[in-house]
């Protein structure tokens, strides 16, 4: 038996009508991201890759994922891939059909988010102003290995750029100890229209796709979750003039905040927490109990533990379990004010009346609303994106969407008796900034 698995499973519990503002400033924190010391770590290996391209990446492959390639880029056709006498590459059907469900819906989904109009205003008789969209040609895809294969977040982050329109679309990820890449993945890059697959993981993937190498294309903006290292090259290369490319988000470890009262069903609660709880030691699980009785609160902490020893995660979950939280709050007003200004990547509304209380949220990467709704139909099927702000950045970022993957473009147009209306006012405020030549493009035209 492993060491301290007779101990209960359990999460530590705060009052928030005893707790003085400066804990209630640290209940909001998350653990810190040490981003200047990861960055001086990733930055060597992203100069290699930048330096000496595919040789960096193969020899950096064999040393960080233990495979030794001849060439690190695939290209189509992605499926079917290889048969093998292991099995190992084939697709059960049943993944097959859900898979194409799960694209099916947040195809549809993101679709519709396209900005396919243009937005035409004339601001003064004579002055019209416009803006339209158009996609972001190279997008850089980061799948994370690493302890669980993720072909769902190839779908989240292949199906927005490829209804955007994307001109070229790769997908980073690390290979499996044989070279190969799951047959999930690559059944997703297929769906999605991929034209290329990079083998490799970490910040030398993120490197070959900010600068490109002989074989793996430079991209324009890179997305997608990652570990720390990861998010430091991210962070680092997008900071780079040479490489000129841009990046999703910083991404730290997963959350959810649990909001739950009375009428809430423990067993479904406790398993929401548990399904962010297994992603990983880190994960950030914090359940606000909206003036919820002690009974309740115990029965809700007896399925979880109870729910947590099924689990063949439980030696991930008993850690991430141990660092989370329970908050009591005296009602639903007051949790709400706490999860925003928590700003929560997930939230779940356990509430009587949940859906009429998503009107109150100001913060938060996405809203799973009422005791049917679990966090894990919006990670695999139901249409909306798993990529989203963690940390605290719900407070000014939005999760990956169809926008991500365009740009807007303004564009005017003026007419002679436009400029005329409009020339006096240029020229004015020209002339108030000492720029004569700027007035005089104005004047030139109106002949004054
Ligand atoms: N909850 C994760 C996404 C995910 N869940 C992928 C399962 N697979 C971060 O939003
Ligand atoms: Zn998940």
């Amino acid at each position: 038996p492993v060491a301290g698995a007779d101990r209960s499973i359990c999460m530590r519990t705060v009052d928030l009508a005893t707790t003085v503002p400066e804990e209630r400033k640290r209940l909001l924190k998350r653990p810190v991201l040490r981003s200047d010391e990861m960055i001086s770590k990733v930055k060597p290996i992203v100069d290699d890759v930048r330096e000496r391209g595919d040789a960096a990446l193969l020899r950096l492959t064999a040393k960080f994922d233990k495979v030794q390639l001849d060439a690190p880029v695939l290209l189509p056709p992605f499926y079917p891939p290889p048969l093998s006498a292991t099995g190992k590459h084939q697709m059960d059907h049943a993944v097959k059909d859900a898979i194409d469900t799960a694209y099916a819906n947040v195809r549809k989904f993101h679709a519709a988010q396209i900005d396919g109009k243009a937005l035409v205003v004339e601001t003064t008789p004579g002055v019209t102003c416009s803006r339209f969209a158009r996609p972001i040609a190279r997008v850089g895809l980061y799948v994370p290995g690493g302890t669980a294969v993720l072909p769902s977040t190839a779908l989240m982050l292949g199906v927005p750029a490829q209804v955007a329109g994307c001109e070229q679309i790769v997908i980073a990820t690390p290979p499996r100890l044989d070279g190969s890449i799951s047959p999930e993945v690559l059944y997703v890059a297929h769906l999605v229209g991929a034209h290329a697959i990079l083998r490799a993981g970490g910040a030398q993937a993120v490197a070959a796709l900010a600068y490109g190498t002989q074989t793996c294309p430079k991209v324009d903006k890179i997305f997608g979750p990652g570990n720390q290292w990861v998010t430091a090259a991210k962070m680092l290369v997008q900071n780079d003039t040479e490489a000129l490319v841009s990046i999703d988000m910083p991404a730290g470890p997963s959350e959810v905040l649990v909001i739950a009262d009375d009428d809430s069903h423990p067993a479904f609660v406790a398993a929401d927490l548990l399904s962010q709880a297994e992603h990983g030691v880190d994960s950030q699980v914090v359940l606000v109990g909206a003036a919820l009785s002690d009974a309740k609160l115990a029965a809700v902490e007896a399925e979880v533990d109870k729910q947590a020893r099924a689990l063949s995660r439980v030696d991930i979950v008993r850690e991430s379990i141990s660092r989370s939280l329970i908050i009591k709050t005296q009602s639903v007003e007051e949790a709400l004010q706490f999860s925003n200004e928590y700003a929560p990547e997930h939230l779940i509304l356990h509430l009587r009346d949940a859906s009429t209380l998503v009107n109150r949220v100001k913060n938060a990467g996405s809203v799973f609303v009422g005791p049917y709704t679990p966090e894990s139909c919006g990670d695999y099927a139901s249409g909306t994106n798993h990529t989203l702000p963690t940390n605290g950045y719900a407070r000014q970022f939005s999760g990956v969407n169809t926008q991500s993957f365009q740009k807007h473009i303004t564009s005017q147009e003026i007419t002679k008796e436009g400029l005329e209306r409009l020339g006096p006012v240029v020229a004015i405020l020209a002339d108030c900034e000492g720029l004569q030549a700027h007035a005089n493009a104005v004047r030139i035209r109106l002949g004054v």
